[in-house]
């Protein structure tokens, strides 16, 4: 068929391509979840419907793109480890991660109503994303290394400036005021002396984020022609909260680096 004479346009598009052979993270962070959070009355500063969401749209999203291997998320983002070895929409850039935020968006809005009940979605959340290529293992590594310490630093400072508020009667200023360049040892004592709060104690979802990663596990079953009792070890797609900055994680998982 002839080409129409509108198709020089095609030449205007810039080629995105990653480069061949490194990891691919894709990162979606929810915009102006400041504003969602406090439209949705989420609970401070964990609310465990909103975060139960947050796992269930990366499960799902890592369901659907099989060639995650890991998925990490905290607060209002979620970032996806793609494969070196993945060649989807011949790496693509804008394919790649527009895809994945948009599958994760609609799973959000889809799946809304499973965890917050008869509270409406008040208004359609907009999520963004960005793809990064990470040449090496370590790299890979740091990047998850940095979002997990980060899921530490702001949930420590985000339990003791809520627990001042809300429980120790200052205003968001005093608070902010306290908390000015104390160190995680001065805030675990203020969460434990003022609010007999044992900082290791809270939720792990909340200290360390949540993992999502294909774990080999064995399954017990009946064999139905012979009824005898069988065990069988799977892949299955699993949500952990567990720490992935020190090497057991990935000694004890030695296939994600393959
Ligand atoms: P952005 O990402 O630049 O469009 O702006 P935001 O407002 O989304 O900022 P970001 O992503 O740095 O921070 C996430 C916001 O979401 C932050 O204001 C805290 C809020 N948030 C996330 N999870 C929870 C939660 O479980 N409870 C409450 N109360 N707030 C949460
Ligand atoms: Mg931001
Ligand atoms: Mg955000
Ligand atoms: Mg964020
Ligand atoms: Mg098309």
């Amino acid at each position: 068929m002839a080409n129409s004479k509108y198709e020089y346009v095609k030449a205007f598009e810039m080629p995105d391509t990653l480069i061949p052979n490194t990891w691919i993270v894709v990162r979606v962070d929810g915009r102006s979840f400041h504003k969602f959070t406090t439209k949705h009355e989420y609970a401070k500063p964990n609310d465990d419907r909103g975060l139960n969401l947050m796992n269930r749209c990366a499960l799902e999203t890592s369901k659907e793109f099989t060639d995650i291997v890991l998925a990490f998320g905290e607060s209002d983002e979620y970032s996806f480890v793609i494969r070196k070895s993945c060649n989807i929409f011949e790496r693509r850039s804008s394919k790649i991660s527009s895809s994945i935020v948009s599958y994760f968006t609609s799973q959000f809005v889809y799946r809304w109503k499973e965890y917050f009940g008869e509270y409406a979605l008040q208004y359609p959340p907009t999520f963004d994303s960005r793809a990064v290529c990470y040449p090496s293992d370590q790299n890979m590594r740091d990047y998850l290394s940095w979002r997990q310490a980060d899921t530490h630093i702001n949930n420590m400072y985000n339990t003791c400036y809520w627990a001042l508020v809300l429980q120790g009667g200052c205003t968001p200023k005093e608070a902010e005021q306290t908390l000015c360049g104390t160190l995680s040892d001065a805030k675990n004592e203020i969460l434990f002396t003022r609010f007999n709060i044992n900082y290791n104690n809270l939720p792990q979802m909340y200290r360390k984020g949540s993992v999502i990663y294909r774990k080999m596990v064995t399954e017990q079953g009946i064999d139905s022609r012979t009824n005898e009792p069988t065990t069988k070890s799977k892949k299955r797609l699993v949500i952990d909260h567990i720490d992935i900055i020190a090497d057991k994680f990935w000694n004890d998982n030695p296939d994600l680096l393959k």
